[in-house]
């Protein structure tokens, strides 16, 4: 991010331009806003000077105001976004926004202060403060309605979509659209409006024009309210906005400013701006530095065309990358092929993709029988069987077939990256690709990196993951990686619950009323009880006594796989998917209790809650503690992007540091010593009780 914000000032002719210049998006932090302050100041006071035009980069206008400045204390906020504002509209000489890129949040707010606005055609501008669980903070609420009417300014407010500057042409919002070069374009307009005496216009003497806005806004309220449940900012934008109509322009902005103030303080907005900073933090490797060298990676082998391999092809020629797909035998390449087929003509059926596009993208697909085919690959991917003797054969092939310098990439879920880098003789190109079903549509992606992994082969996977759309994030070698080893975890407490004596769906809605999006049984009738059950089976016979029995092993035993059987934890009428609660289940979870001596108890929602959140919490701070996360925000990206975490809780470790630490450890400390509990399980990981000793927190 930017080292130097300031802003640059030259004078061409009669019109001064003021140059934002806080890399990358002009986030307008204090230093920027002072410097605009002191353009237009110094402006105002040069007798020549008889117009002032305020501009960004090619890039950016400015992305708004600075994300990364809201928690820090008060006093570093003066002159504030309202006071710079305020002063530009006041200023008695004419002030010209000149928009090239972004002028997002509070970047557009600046600019509705301007008297005028000229941008490029395809500058975008939006208010995309709802995302950040806040509302336009900055005038931006009363201003807008102003130039675009209600209709229109609430869209942009409630949805935060940014739209292209053409669409405004023509209307208040936007004075003329510029072809040329955007400055010498915005000087000649500004001497224009001085030669012809042009009255300034201060948005915040225009009136809303919005017939019946009263039943607009009702209206308003009803579909925003509707749709915003566990977000309370969509609703306090209409408010805000309401305050535009009717009332004055001062009192609207004091509306606004109370509900923003408001807002800042909810537990949800804190969550969306951690989202935030902590989807590009992840992109980041403390030890790969940010100019590393990449490879060029023009096509991309893929070993497996079932869901996996299937799944992951998309993703690329989704892309644009053009793909060469392996199976062992044709029937399986043909089902493949024809799975992306179908893919593909769902979304051209639905108006997702055009007959063009649909046909480009297949276009992109080599079939192939033979490894050959991957002789020129600059990227392997295999998503084959998960077993080790499987990847081994694969690895030597590749080994052999591959052109020096490409990358080997395994995408298992949980076996030994080192190992299988370990069968090559490059293992400094092998690294781990861990995409999550269905590949093509979940973003996230763990980018496992080996021991002897390059640093060159990892910032490489991490640009090609932006470029496929993916939100990668580095793992360390261990069993599950981040996500598969803290749902292991959580599991382990989900079923503690369900011995100590609460059902299968009391746990669910408890854990999908906390905003999950599945409960964990409904999840496993969902993926089939019987890959876990492989996983569980494999690992007791490879060390009996490490196993702990669970009630899924029976459910499987007795052949209940869940849906794909008509019943596992819940019985499915057939064809259906709702979960039905079985009486069978019940009297399963009764005998088992008994034969390991539990006499059943009550168990709260609360109880529930707090064992399967804090299980994944403790289990993040050991993967913290053994390096395998670089940072905490990464545990929470992978669990709100693989594994339905509720974003408007921020992910595991920022709902603890919105719990407090000491409670997290208390509540543990209580589990522990619950009858049945496994204690060693229940112990506060060292970092936990570091943090909380020291009154810090995970973020
Ligand atoms: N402040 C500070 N840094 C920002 C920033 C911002 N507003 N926006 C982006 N960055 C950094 C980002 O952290 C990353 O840093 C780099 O820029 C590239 O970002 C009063 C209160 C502008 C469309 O919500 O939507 O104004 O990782 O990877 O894909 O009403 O960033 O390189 O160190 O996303 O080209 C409202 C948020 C703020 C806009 C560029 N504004 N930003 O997208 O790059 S609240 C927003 C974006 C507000 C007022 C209220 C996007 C982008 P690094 P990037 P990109």
């Amino acid at each position: 991010m930017s080292n130097q914000p300031s802003t640059q000032y030259e004078v061409r002719g009669a019109v001064a331009v003021v140059t934002l210049t806080n890399p990358p998006v002009n986030g307008l932090g204090h230093a920027l806003r002072v410097g605009i302050v002191e353009g237009l100041d110094r402006a105002l006071a040069d007798p020549k000077v008889s117009a002032l035009v305020i501009t960004g980069t090619d890039r950016a206008f400015s992305g708004g105001a600075d994300v990364r400045e809201f928690g820090t204390p008060k006093s570093g906020w003066e002159p504030n976004l309202g006071n710079v504002i305020k002063a530009i509209e006041g200023s008695s000489k004419p002030v010209v926004a000149a928009i090239a890129g972004v002028a997002l949040g509070g970047g557009l707010e600046l600019a509705l202060g301007a008297h005028f606005r000229v941008a490029k055609a395809d500058a975008q501008l939006g208010l995309p403060e709802v995302k950040l669980g806040l509302l336009p903070g900055a005038g931006g609420t009363q201003r807008l309605p102003r130039l675009v009417g209600l209709e229109t300014a609430l869209n942009m407010i409630v949805s935060g979509a940014p739209v292209p500057a053409a669409k405004f042409a023509g209307t208040p919002l936007l004075d003329a659209i510029i072809d040329g070069d955007l400055v010498d374009g915005a000087v000649k307009f500004a001497e224009k409006v001085v030669a012809d005496k042009a009255p300034l216009k201060r948005v915040r003497d225009l009136k809303v024009k919005q017939p019946n806005a009263e039943a607009f806004l009702q209206f308003a309220r009803n579909t925003v309210g509707a749709v915003s449940k566990n977000f309370p900012a969509p609703l306090k934008c209409v408010e805000a906005v309401a305050a535009s109509v009717g009332g004055s322009f001062d009192q609207g902005l004091k509306t606004e400013r109370d509900l923003f103030l408001g807002l800042m303080q909810t537990p949800e907005s804190r969550a969306l701006r951690h989202i935030f900073q902590a989807e590009r933090a992840a992109s980041k490797i403390s030890d790969v530095p940010e100019d590393t060298p990449v490879r060029e990676i023009k096509s991309v082998g893929i070993i497996g065309a079932g869901t996996m391999g299937g799944g992951i092809a998309m993703s690329f020629i989704n892309a644009g990358i053009p793909v060469v797909l392996l199976e062992a035998k044709q029937e399986a390449l043909d089902k493949g092929l024809a799975t992306i087929r179908k893919n593909y003509e769902s979304s051209l059926k639905k108006g997702k993709i055009t007959q063009a596009k649909l046909d480009e993208r297949l276009a992109l697909i080599t079939p192939t029988l033979s490894y050959d085919g991957f002789k020129n690959v600059d990227l392997a991917i295999e998503a084959v069987f998960e077993s080790i003797e499987v990847k081994e054969t694969v690895f030597k092939t590749l080994d052999e077939v591959m052109k020096p310098g490409a990358i080997l990439a395994s995408n298992t879920s949980a076996l030994n990256l080192d190992q299988i880098a370990a069968f090559t003789k490059r293992p400094q190109d092998v690294i781990g690709l861990h995409f999550f079903s269905p590949a093509n549509v979940m973003r996230l992606l763990e980018v496992v990196r080996g021991a002897k992994t390059g640093k060159d082969v990892l910032a490489t996977s991490m640009q090609l993951a932006k470029k496929i759309k993916k939100i990668a994030v580095v793992s360390g070698v261990c069993d599950g990686f981040i996500g598969n080893r803290i749902v292991a975890r959580y599991g382990a407490a989900a079923n503690e619950a369900l011995n100590a004596g609460a059902s299968p769906q009391q746990i669910d809605k408890a854990l999908e009323k906390f905003g999950l999006a599945m409960g964990i049984y409904r999840m496993g009738d969902l993926a089939g009880l019987d890959i876990g059950y492989a996983g569980r089976k494999r690992r007791k016979e490879a060390n009996p006594d490490a196993y702990i029995p669970i009630v899924a092993d029976r459910l499987a035993e007795a052949g209940r796989f869940g849906q794909k059987t008509g019943a596992g934890f819940y019985k499915y009428e057939a064809g259906k998917r709702d979960p039905i609660p079985d009486p069978a289940v019940d009297q399963m979870i009764t005998d088992f209790r008994k034969e390991r001596g539990i006499t059943p108890r009550k168990v709260s929602d609360e109880e529930i809650v707090e064992r399967a959140i804090f299980a994944m919490v403790n289990e993040g701070a050991r993967i913290l503690e053994e390096g395998i996360a670089q940072r905490a925000s990464d545990i929470d990206i992978v669990y709100l992007n693989g594994y339905g975490f509720p974003a408007h809780r921020g992910g595991p470790m920022l709902y603890a540091d919105q719990v407090g630490l000491p409670n997290v450890i208390r509540a543990l400390k209580r589990f522990a010593a619950e009858p049945g509990s496994d204690a060693k399980f229940w112990t506060p990981a060292p970092l936990l009780v570091k943090l909380a000793e020291e009154g810090k927190s995970f973020n």
